[in-house]
C-alpha cells in the first residue's frame, strides 16, 4: 500500500460526503498517482465502514464493467467490485430522487440472492449456480462522484463502483429455469427502447461475474453471505436519466421492473 491510513480516511470523508450532498469531485488519483489497488479498496471498505456506523445495513454485492460494452464505454478492460447498502434500494416502480445524485445513469442487470454461503478462491460458475436462491431482473442507478463520469479504474473502486440506487423486480426464477446467457433484456426510457442486450453480454454468462466477485473478495478475507442480493454488472452501456424520467427493464420470461426519476 501506498497510501497512509490518515490519508486512506480522508478519502473516504471526501467521497462520502460528496455522495450524502450531491455534489462532485475531481478523481482522486489526480492528488495521489501512486496509489494502488489496495489503497482503492481500502478507501472503499472505509467508505463502508462510515455508512455502516451511520446505521445503514448491508444487503449486497455488486460487479461493475462486466460487459464489452461497459468496458469499451468507460475505457477500461477489467471489472470492479463493490458493496450494497439497504439505503440504496428503491422499491418496484417507486421514485427515484435525482436532487439526491449528481449525474444518474441507469444500467439492466440480472440480480442474484443466494441461499448459501459463496466463498472463494476456486469459486466456479457451477457454485454460484448451486447457491443461487433465485435471479430476478434489476436495474442499477450508477451516479460516480467524479466530474463528468472522468475516472480512471483506482478511483473508481474507491468511490464504490459509482453505486448509488438499485430496484429488483418481476419474476423471481431458479437459476436453472432460464438460460442466463441467452436472456433477452429491453431497457425502455419514458416508453421508448433504449438499450437491448442478451445476458451472455456479461462475461459470457452472469453467474461467471458472481464467481468473481466471491474470489475477489476472498482475497480480501471476506466472503458472499447467504440472503446477499448480487448485482452482476451492466448488460448494455448506461443510459443517463434525469427527473421526470421513467425507466422500465424488461427481460425475457422474468417481467418488468422499474422506476420514476423525480
Ligand atoms: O456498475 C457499473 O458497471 C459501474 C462501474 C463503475 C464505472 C461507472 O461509473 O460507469
Ligand atoms: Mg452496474
Amino acid at each position: 500500500m501506498k497510501l497512509s491510513s490518515q490519508t486512506i480516511e480522508a478519502l473516504a470523508q471526501l467521497l462520502d460526503d460528496c455522495a450524502v450532498q450531491a455534489h462532485d469531485t475531481l478523481k482522486i488519483t489526480d492528488a495521489h498517482p501512486d496509489m494502488d489497488w489496495d489503497d482503492a479498496y481500502a478507501v472503499q471498505d472505509a467508505m463502508r465502514r462510515r455508512q455502516l456506523q451511520r446505521g445503514a445495513r448491508m444487503v449486497g454485492f455488486k460487479a461493475g464493467l462486466t460487459s464489452h460494452a461497459k468496458m469499451r464505454q468507460m475505457g477500461v478492460d477489467t471489472p470492479v467490485f463493490g458493496y450494497l447498502l439497504d439505503s440504496f434500494s428503491v422499491p418496484d416502480g417507486g421514485a427515484c430522487k435525482v436532487e439526491e445524485l449528481i449525474h444518474p445513469k441507469v444500467e439492466p442487470e440480472i440480480a442474484f440472492v443466494t441461499k448459501h454461503e459463496l466463498k472463494g478462491p476456486g469459486c466456479h460458475l457451477g457454485s454460484v449456480l448451486a447457491a443461487t436462491d433465485f435471479v430476478i431482473p434489476a436495474i442499477e442507478v450508477i451516479d460516480s462522484r467524479y466530474r463528468d463520469f472522468k475516472f480512471d479504474l483506482k478511483s473508481v473502486v474507491a468511490d464504490n463502483t459509482s453505486a448509488a440506487r438499485f430496484v429488483v423486480g418481476g419474476q423471481p426464477m431458479a437459476a436453472g429455469g432460464v438460460d442466463l446467457r441467452t436472456v433477452g433484456v429491453v431497457l425502455e426510457k419514458n416508453g421508448e427502447p433504449v438499450a437491448f442486450g442478451a445476458g451472455a453480454a456479461v462475461l459470457s454468462h452472469p453467474a461467471a461475474a458472481v464467481a468473481m466477485l466471491a474470489n475477489h473478495l476472498s482475497a480480501h478475507g471476506e466472503t458472499i453471505p447467504a440472503g446477499s442480493l448480487i448485482l452482476s454488472g451492466g448488460i448494455t452501456e448506461a443510459v443517463a436519466v434525469k427527473a421526470g424520467d421513467n425507466v422500465t427493464l424488461r427481460v425475457q420470461g422474468m417481467g418488468s421492473t422499474g422506476m420514476r426519476f423525480i
